[in-house]
């Protein structure tokens, strides 16, 4: 009997044992540091158990192993009670015990292991795959410091380090057996270090589970004894810094990669080691390297693992003897590719240089996969085929194409919306999806419906069971059975309260953590997302700008305003300058708006710092519009116009990523549709000039920008943002201006109408339900891993 006993005395009995015995505290003497660890080891006590039977049972044969650089997990506790069935039982036994559960809710910190939509999507998937008891594996690195903290001084963004795991990290089950050495270098100077793996269980909602697999780097020698012994204590302790480096900090990138070599490293570390950990258990329980390709897929996501790839052809070839051809034929039925951009930048590349100090090897397995790769394309399509399909780009430096790579040895590639994956054919990669046409597919993100309906809004929740049971916790495109509802106006204002229960939750939070809160009488506009200037929040700001001029220069009367408070969320990466601007520009903007009386409370802009997983399941719940306004062509997917939706937010946004399909589900009178198509975005482009027709509105905030208006009358702090969108403009800010604004004033118009709002609102959520991961997952196993 391995499961713990799931009753309420027998909670309370676990959860004092473990004060006493993991604590050495008694309930009376405890912080609550030790009633939060103590709590987390009954429950985590559970997941094991499930683990436990989850691998007894019978397996499939075919193991999912996801390889993701991130996991963007967001705070796990209330999510294991929930997967458990132990919410009730919990809260019950902590109040005997007369402990406050929102009190150790409130404690726990987030691992915030990603940058944004990438990492929570992988987050979201292994949530799935364990739900619905795929036999899974999510595999990464056990970053010390994950996504730095913001805060900002002075309205511009400061970066701190994000130390998650401070008060040590509970959930995890050290696997130090399963520990594995991973070599860099060549014959002469080279150097290993070692992977530690720390299991996370991921626990299925109501059954099931699966592992989150992170690795750690440590030194092979802790400490240099001799050197220490010399008294050189800088040199003693220097390797085991070195190694520690390997996991010591996540990349705050987003879509931008730096070209770092310990980003390299740390790509390689993870994907060995994990690549490694699935051939041995492979070996170990009696399968030959033959079965691997039905005993095994890694999807990689994005092509930051890409490295897999070489390193499974060094595995098979060096270390078990296996001929090229024999581990080529293995390999190329391994791996599955999914990538996430449109942005040419962010689609990687390593130099040749830097590969062949790092991993040379790997670097000669790249060139012969490229160079048979090539005989075959100019044997079909001709040399003049050659140089763009090659894996090796030849300038500005001869460079790895990970993408290429990944594309060759995957069975299938895949985008992340249906116009993402048509542009990925038709834009990004069109010689190969020429080459391999069966090898391409969508499949469209999602989102899980635990975290980001059930536990994010636990009123709607209720509402919605209470109209057609639960089954839509588990069988998203349930919600179907609300359409009628929508027509039921008890329905719509129990729905309406619903909403302002949200705004109020959401202020509970916004006054501990920012010390302002919105008014929950405003319609609530939202715009969270990484801070990228493709995602557009300057168009948001113009806007915002002019409204404000309008009734400062006395155009438009404050009482006529729709009163509205416009919240933001964004991180910028560090070393991006142009976004950290828009940072300064959107807190200077709110500093002076917010105090100017002319406005009579009636516009406000929020920009509570530090947005993370813990923030949006008390700002997505809340949000009445969800601004997703992205130059069409530019956003893959978004994940987070998937929540708005499902929680009842109308989306104002433009004809791109998934956008696109909430809105054929949603229907068009229930979406604020605006802005330039991808073809008349990609029309306009060579003859684009910003600066030669801008719209009046656009024109009156850019000038009061460019005044100083809210920079104490300094013209030169943000003159670099209105110059650059005045004669560059890359994401055709300006010339969406127009169309955002009238779309804006159409939202305020249908806003005026409370009740046909909330029919719409229902409407959104009653059509979403197609956006749940677990059809994503499922999803993939039809077209990917099947
Ligand atoms: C894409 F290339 N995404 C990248 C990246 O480096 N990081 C990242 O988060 C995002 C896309 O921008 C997305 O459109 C997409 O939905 C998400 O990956 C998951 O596919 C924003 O949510």
């Amino acid at each position: 009997m391995i499961a713990p006993p799931t009753t309420v005395d027998g909670f309370v009995t676990e959860f004092l044992l473990n004060l006493a015995q993991d604590r050495g505290v008694t309930l009376q003497d405890s912080t609550v540091d030790d009633r939060y660890l103590a709590l987390v080891r009954t429950v985590r006590g559970h997941l094991a158990a499930r683990r436990l039977e989850t691998e007894r049972a019978p397996r499939e044969r075919k193991t999912i192993c996801y390889l993701s650089a991130e996991y963007l997990l967001g705070r796990q506790l209330d999510n294991s009670l929930l997967a458990t069935g132990l919410e009730d039982i919990a809260a019950e036994a902590l109040a005997a015990c007369g402990v406050d559960l929102d009190e150790l809710r409130a404690h726990e910190i987030e691992p915030g292991l990603g940058n944004g939509g990438l990492g929570r999507l992988a987050a979201c998937f292994v949530d799935s795959m364990a739900t619905l008891g795929v036999s899974s594996i999510g595999y990464g690195i056990r970053y010390e410091y994950g996504i730095f903290r913001q805060s900002f001084e002075n309205g511009q963004q400061v970066e701190h380090p994000d130390a998650w795991m401070r008060g040590g990290s509970p959930w995890e089950f050290p696997r130090p057996e399963r520990a594995r050495i991973i070599r860099f270098g060549g014959a002469e100077d080279g150097w290993a270090v070692r992977a530690v793996p720390y299991d996370f269980v991921v626990p299925g909602y109501r059954s099931g589970a699966g592992i989150l697999r992170l690795w750690s780097a440590e030194a092979l020698e802790p400490l240099d004894l001799p050197a220490f012994n010399a008294g050189d204590y800088e040199r003693a302790v220097r390797a085991k810094t070195f190694a520690e480096n390997l996991s010591k900090v996540l990349y705050p990138d987003d879509s931008s990669p730096q070209g770092k070599e310990l980003r390299l490293q740390q790509q390689y570390f993870f994907a060995a080691a994990s690549v490694g950990d699935v051939v041995d258990d492979l070996l170990a329980g009696g399968g030959t390297l033959d079965d691997l390709p039905e005993r095994a897929i890694f999807q990689l996501n994005d092509t930051h693992p890409v490295i897999a790839v070489p390193e499974l052809m060094r595995l098979l070839i060096d270390e078990h003897d296996l001929g090229w051809d024999t581990a080529w034929a293995i390999t190329q039925r391994c791996f599955a590719y999914t990538c996430h951009t449109l942005l040419p930048e962010a689609l990687e590349v390593w130099p040749v240089d830097l590969l062949r100090r790092l991993l040379p090897r790997h670097l000669d397995i790249i060139y012969r996969i490229n160079e048979e790769f090539l005989l075959t394309v100019r044997e079909r399509l001709g040399e003049e085929r050659v140089a763009a399909m090659s894996i090796i780009a030849e300038s500005p430096v001869r460079a790895v194409r990970m993408a290429h790579l990944a594309t060759i040895a995957g069975v299938k590639v895949n985008g992340v919306a249906e116009l993402h994956s048509q542009l990925l054919r038709d834009a990004v990669l069109p010689d190969f999806a020429e080459f391999f046409p069966q090898k391409f597919t969508n499949v469209t993100n999602g989102v899980t419906p635990r975290r980001f309906l059930r536990l994010a809004n636990p009123a709607l929740s209720a509402l919605i069971t209470e109209a057609i049971g639960d089954g839509w916790v588990t069988d998203l495109e349930r919600l179907r059975e609300l359409e009628p509802f929508a027509e039921d106006a008890a329905f719509r204002d129990a729905f309406a309260q619903v909403k302002a229960g949200n705004k109020k939750r959401l202020n509970d939070v916004l006054r501990v953590r920012d010390r302002t809160e919105i008014d929950e009488e405003h319609l609530l506009d939202v715009m969270v997302k990484r801070l990228h200037e493709y995602k557009r929040q300057l168009l948001r700001l113009l806007h915002v700008v002019d409204t404000y001029e309008g009734v400062v220069s006395g155009r438009v009367a404050a009482s006529a305003l729709q009163p509205r408070a416009v919240l933001f969320g964004a991180k910028a990466a560090p070393g991006y300058v142009m976004a950290k601007r828009i940072i300064h520009l959107i807190n200077a903007v709110a500093g002076v708006v917010n105090d100017d009386a002319r406005l009579e409370g009636r516009l406000r802009v929020l920009y509570p710092a530090n947005y993370d997983v813990t923030l949006a399941e008390r700002v997505i719940p809340a949000a009445d519009l969800s601004e997703q306004i992205s130059q069409a062509g530019k956003e893959a997917s978004g994940t987070g116009n998937m929540k708005f939706a499902l929680n009842g937010a109308l989306t104002i946004g433009t004809d791109d990523g998934a956008n696109v399909e909430i809105r054929q589900l949603v229907g068009d009178e229930n979406f604020f549709l605006f802005g330039m198509t991808e073809p008349e975005v990609a029309a306009l482009a060579p003859a684009y000039r910003p600066g030669e027709s801008v719209d009046a509105g656009a024109r009156r905030a850019l000038d009061l920008i460019a005044s100083g208006a809210f920079s104490g009358g300094d013209r030169s702090v943000f003159e670099p943002i209105v110059t650059n969108l005045l004669t560059e403009d890359r994401y055709m800010v300006l010339a969406d201006y127009r169309a955002h604004a009238d779309a804006q004033a159409r939202v305020d118009a249908a806003y005026a109408d409370p009740d046909a709002w909330t029919r719409a609102a229902v409407l959104n959520v009653a059509r979403c339900g197609y956006f749940s991961s677990d059809r994503a997952i499922r999803d993939y196993q039809e077209r990917v891993w099947g």
